[in-house]
């Protein structure tokens, strides 16, 4: 009855809803567009619903430069375990709110954000940037490369001004010679052991080695600027192909950030700034996230190890310290990698590692080689320019250059390190060979590694800005101790150096030992040679680097790739088998440039990561193309 009575009171709507069931729908919808709503707020900041929804509302003058990079931090989230130290930008670097940081905003970086697809599609074809591939992951950040390039003060590969005079000089004729060995290096890889990390060109195989926590193909990234500035076009579109199409970043092993940094990072950083290549940047940033787990630490020094498939790397547990060459040799690229992202949480990293290093208490002005990264104290009293050391110094003048000697901070750092180093590690042996001996609390070992070579290179680089008393003995000090790792090459029956040599009881820069006898193609001794060229034109250094060549040629070159040798104090050497990446990326590339004009990759434009693979220098806040050329 009652069923049959409600008919009469309640009108069935048009739909056939009667006001109850109206009344429950729409109850049910109103829930439904809040849920929708709410859901919209708690997606990721990666999501692209979110950004098609949220985009044009979240956006604020100023801001846009905080990164919507999947999986990041944005600047202000603490990450966990949480650094003690809030990350202070050092004077003269880039402070968001800082004077610095606006003028910057005028500068290659345009920091706008596009509101939606389309707007994306057509600023990026506006700033000359490249499109993603489908199914390549975007950055939603653009980058005003043509402003950049137009802010060089030379044309990248130099204008070949006296190639065009001189089309069959001697120089043009080695410069060929050593693009030839780039050629065959890249092609036996190409041949053996395409996609793996490096060649074994005896075995002719490739093999992955234990650094890379299962990344592939070092070789290719380490290689691609290399391949770009000698024009050898095919082998560079051979491996931007592989960039493209093989390059996997989802992998789960252990890998040691300071190396995935320089050599992987730094080498598609720089083949982004060639070329303008989309593919180079977007991989660089998505790897440069995979590495930040490693900065979880209580100090946010980072560990040596990162674990790409858990983050971090239980700093708690394994007790061991940190690298000063390794985290020390992270801020050329980081700084880069916020530049390209706009993702400021790079630069907060390595200007936190700045921030303890500063504050630490350093003995005689030293920089100790082993730093604990949950107390933040020395481990050890070694301290070196060589291995553990070296390139930490190498950064801190570097970082100077690259922010068009603004970073205050790192140019004092730099000097001070320097003046505490010609104090107590710079000796003279009775032959008359300037060197840095290594320093184990106090007590002196009489050798210089490899490793160490750099240092003529660096202390020359740095000569010109140090206080004017100086200028003149640091050049020579460089031309020095360029001369000294000269000698360990020239007193080896192969004309190659070894891995280390000694200062003791008459026998002077050379190896004591089997062990340290091997020489594995390392750049160091002719990346002195090319800055001393760059800085003096004394030939000399094009002589002793056409010796490298020739050395090269006869011991290294095999049939199946250029290969280490285990005894440079042998005339008939046995080979290791190893065609390191760093041949193709760094001894090649400074022997090439030794033999080239200075303006191709011109120092006033770039600076070299320590894998030298070329970062530019932020003229950001200069007049531009037309403005003036020398600003010292
Ligand atoms: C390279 O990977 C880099 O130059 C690094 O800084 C030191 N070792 C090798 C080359 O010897």
């Amino acid at each position: 009855m009652l069923m049959r009575k409600v008919p009469a009171f309640v009108p069935a709507s048009s739909w056939g809803l009667r006001l109850p069931q109206k009344f429950l729908f729409l109850l049910f919808l109103s829930g439904l567009i809040t849920l929708c709503f709410g859901a919209l707020f708690l997606l990721p900041h990666s999501s692209r619903l979110k950004r098609l929804f949220l985009a044009s509302r979240t956006q604020q003058p100023g801001l846009e430069v905080v990164a919507e990079v999947a999986g990041h931090h944005p600047a202000h989230e603490p990450e966990p375990p949480p650094n003690p130290a809030p990350a202070v930008p050092a004077p003269g670097e880039d402070d968001p709110g800082s004077r610095g940081s606006a003028r910057r905003r005028k500068g290659w970086l345009r920091r706008t954000r596009p509101t939606g697809p389309r707007e994306e599609a057509t600023a990026a074809r506006g700033n000359g940037i490249a499109n993603p591939r489908p199914g390549e992951e975007s950055v939603p950040f653009s980058f005003d490369f043509n402003l950049f390039r137009s802010r060089l003060r030379h044309p990248v590969l130099g204008t070949g001004a006296d190639e065009s005079k001189e089309p069959q000089s001697r120089v043009r004729a080695q410069r060929e010679k050593i693009k030839e060995m780039m050629r065959f290096s890249w092609q036996s890889y190409r041949r053996y052991a395409m996609g793996k990390n490096e060649l074994r060109p005896l075995t002719k195989d490739g093999y992955e080695g234990s650094m890379f926590g299962g990344l592939s193909g070092a070789t290719i990234i380490d290689s691609l600027d290399t391949l770009y500035l000698m024009e050898l076009k095919e082998e560079f579109q051979e491996a931007k192909t592989w960039v493209e199409e093989s390059f996997h970043l989802n992998v789960s092993g252990e890998a040691s950030l300071f190396e995935v940094n320089i050599r992987y990072i730094g080498g598609l950083l720089s083949a982004y700034y060639l070329t303008g290549e989309e593919v180079f940047r977007i991989k660089a940033i998505k790897l440069g996230e995979k590495l930040l787990p490693a900065f979880n630490t209580p100090t946010g020094i980072p560990k040596g190890i990162v674990n790409f498939k858990s983050g971090s790397w239980g700093w708690a547990t394994a007790g061991s310290s940190s690298i000063l060459a390794e985290f020390g040799s992270l801020h050329l690229e980081f700084l880069h990698l916020t530049e390209l992202s706009g993702n400021q949480v790079f630069a907060e990293k390595v200007r936190n590692i700045r921030k303890v290093l500063r504050k630490i208490d350093k003995p005689f002005g030293l920089y100790p080689n082993f730093l604990s990264p949950v107390s933040g104290n020395w481990v050890q009293h070694h301290v070196s320019v060589g291995g553990l050391g070296d390139s930490f110094y190498e950064y801190l003048i570097k970082s100077w250059l690259m922010s068009a000697k603004t970073d205050m901070e790192a140019k004092n750092m730099y000097y001070e390190a320097l003046e505490a180093i010609e104090t107590y590690l710079l000796n003279v042996s009775p032959g008359g060979l300037t060197y840095i001996a290594e320093w184990r609390g106090g007590i002196l070992d009489h050798k210089m590694g490899h490793l160490a070579c750099f240092s003529g290179g660096m202390i020359s680089l740095g000569a010109e800005d140090a206080k004017e008393e100086k200028r003149a003995y640091y050049q020579e000090l460089a031309a020095q101790i360029t001369r000294t790792c000269h000698e360990s090459y020239a007193r080896s029956d192969t004309k190659l150096g070894p891995e280390a040599f000694w200062f003791n009881s008459g026998r002077e820069a050379v190896a004591t030992q089997l062990s340290e006898s091997y020489y594995i193609l390392r750049p160091e001794v002719v990346e002195s040679y090319m800055y001393l060229w760059r800085q003096t034109h004394d030939p000399i250094y094009r002589e002793w680097g056409w010796e490298v060549v020739m050395a090269l040629e006869k011991y290294c070159r095999t049939e199946g790739g250029f290969s280490g040798i285990q005894d440079v104090y042998s005339s008939n050497p046995n080979h290791d088998n190893k065609q390191q990446s760093f041949f193709l990326a760094e001894t090649l590339k400074y022997l090439y440039l030794l033999f080239s004009e200075d303006d191709m990759l011109s120092l006033e434009d770039w600076v070299f990561n320590t894998e030298a693979h070329p970062l530019p220098v932020n003229h950001s806040d200069s007049l531009g193309s037309s403005g003036p050329v020398h600003r010292h």
